[in-house]
């Protein structure tokens, strides 16, 4: 399998997040995405390549110009308001109810009108990290729609927080949903998996209203675990879109016979679907030692994950999302991947 990557996601390094009242360390980091280059390259996977360029068209396909320039601009308008050797740019104010939707204004307004939450902050080289992390995305989907079995996204910053319009969740632009899009311009019928721990908040939002694309999520319930504002189990699709949202809110400590359970059911919808290609938000958070969330999946249990995605004998393209374990991270990824190729 063709594995695409670029090392710009190394400037986005945020040190900490704000989360639970405090400055916690930072989990959403490069380490991460390292950890799974070596792996991809100690088990031969296959080549690891390069994104493309494919420039700003595809990105404003799914998301709102505003975001976009605020997004671009934000690290500088933040150091100019706090000094160039500013703290990464987090918001402390939202227009929750009863405020007002401010697209324009200073750094503080745009920021908090723009995100969700305080975990996602903006550092100098966050844009540029997102922009590479939408090109592996599309450069994959690219390599898919010329004809391979499946491809992997080795992306970072993740993205299926991000909405059209809102970033949060570690995630600026949304990578699947970009590459999605593209597919369904080039004539293709795209089904979307969400398999992260957290439910996809950001790809469902981005298509609820759309007939064209799929979109199945199997997540920890928002009951409990976030983002807890969507991702319930009525969301099923609005307008044309009614009928083309599956959401499988779990319980906590799902183990494998439950998950495989919910699989089995998303696999159904899906196919029902008759997808043309597959995408899938590759989040390996529901880890059973994940430091952040409260699933029970074992290392052998990604083989199995992998054998079932690649039973559905459709063109696939894995984006990589979640999954902060940064010893077993490597392992439980290729694992996946390796499982499809045997499935
Ligand atoms: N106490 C992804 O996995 N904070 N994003 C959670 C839990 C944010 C996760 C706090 C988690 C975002 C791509
Ligand atoms: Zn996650």
């Amino acid at each position: 399998m063709k594995t695409f990557y670029s090392p710009t996601h190394l400037e986005h390094a945020p040190p900490e997040e704000f989360e639970g009242g405090r400055m916690n360390p930072a989990v959403e980091v490069p380490a991460r995405a390292l950890g799974v280059l070596a792996e991809v390259e100690r088990r031969r996977l296959g080549p690891v390549l390069p994104p493309a360029e494919f420039g700003a068209e595809p990105i404003a396909r799914v998301h709102d110009a505003g975001l976009v320039g605020f997004l671009s601009q934000a690290s500088e308008l933040w150091r100019k308001r706090y000094g160039e050797d500013a703290p990464p740019a987090i918001p402390s104010a939202w227009p929750a109810r009863g405020l007002r939707s401010r697209p324009d204004g200073d750094v503080e307004t745009r920021i908090g009108n723009y995100a969700f939450d305080t975990a996602t902050p903006i550092v100098k080289g966050t844009w540029r990290a997102a922009l590479a992390a939408a090109n592996t995305a599309l450069s994959a989907a690219e390599a898919l729609a010329n004809g391979e079995r499946g491809t992997f996204a080795l992306a970072r910053p993740p993205g299926h927080h991000a909405s059209s319009d809102v970033f949060g969740g570690y995630c600026y632009l949304n990578n699947i949903a970009i590459a999605a899009q593209w597919l369904v311009e080039r004539g293709l019928r795209p089904a979307i998996l969400d398999v992260d721990y957290h439910h996809g908040n950001g790809t469902q939002s981005i298509f609820y209203r759309r007939a064209d694309v799929f979109f199945a999520s199997l997540h920890g319930d928002p009951s409990f675990a976030y983002p807890h504002f969507l991702g319930f189990a009525d969301e099923c699709g609005e307008g044309d879109g009614d009928g083309a949202n599956l959401n499988l809110p779990l319980a906590m400590y799902t183990d494998w016979r439950a998950y495989a359970s919910a699989l089995t059911l998303a696999f159904s919808r899906i196919n029902a679907f008759a997808p043309d290609v597959l995408l899938v938000s590759l989040g390996l958070d529901t880890f059973e030692a994940d430091p952040i969330s409260k699933f029970s999946l074992g290392t052998k249990d990604y083989l199995r994950l992998g054998e079932i995605i690649g039973g559905a004998r459709l063109p696939t393209l894995f984006v990589f999302e979640g999954g902060y374990n940064l010893t077993a991270l490597p392992e439980i990824t290729v694992n996946v991947l390796e499982g499809f190729e045997g499935g």
